[in-house]
């Protein structure tokens, strides 16, 4: 898993994967719609989730809905910008649980046990934010133990 990880921390590896037609059409890609800067306003997404910080008040809330017991892994690939992102995954209380930060060198990445029924909320909010609006991916991954 660590090694996946690493693998796609890339945004290249993303990017293109979004280029692919065929492979697109499989992944579940959903656009970030404003508002959804507080956990009430967060929509869930399937296997990608596309947004963009406009400003340092900014901030990104989606929602995570878990259906089987096991391991949710979240990646926000390198931005490809100068920005720094701070990527987080709070419980369904919104209190924190993990947190890294993305830049342009290393891919945010968080793991967590998780079990169904539980809910989730990631986070996505800059440290320093030099290039406004630009795009950021998060992909999400489950391994189950079924
Ligand atoms: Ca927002």
């Amino acid at each position: 898993m660590k090694k996946l990880l690493k693998v796609l921390g890339t945004a290249s590896l993303v990017t293109m994967l979004l280029a692919t037609p065929a492979f697109a059409g499989d992944l579940g890609v959903r656009n970030e719609v404003e508002p959804n800067n507080w956990i009430t306003e967060a929509a869930g997404f399937d296997d990608i989730a596309v947004g963009k910080i406009s400003d340092e008040l900014d901030q990104d809330f989606w929602r995570v809905d878990i259906h089987k017991d096991g391991q949710l892994a979240l990646v926000l690939p390198t931005s490809g910008t100068s920005n720094r992102l701070s990527f987080e995954l709070l419980n369904e209380n919104g209190v924190r649980l993990k947190q890294d930060v993305s830049d342009w060198n290393n891919p945010a990445s968080i793991t967590y046990q998780v079990k169904r029924g539980e809910k989730y909320f990631v986070k996505v909010s800059p440290i320093q934010l030099r290039e406004p609006d630009a795009k950021y991916t998060i992909v999400k991954f489950y391994s189950f133990y079924n």
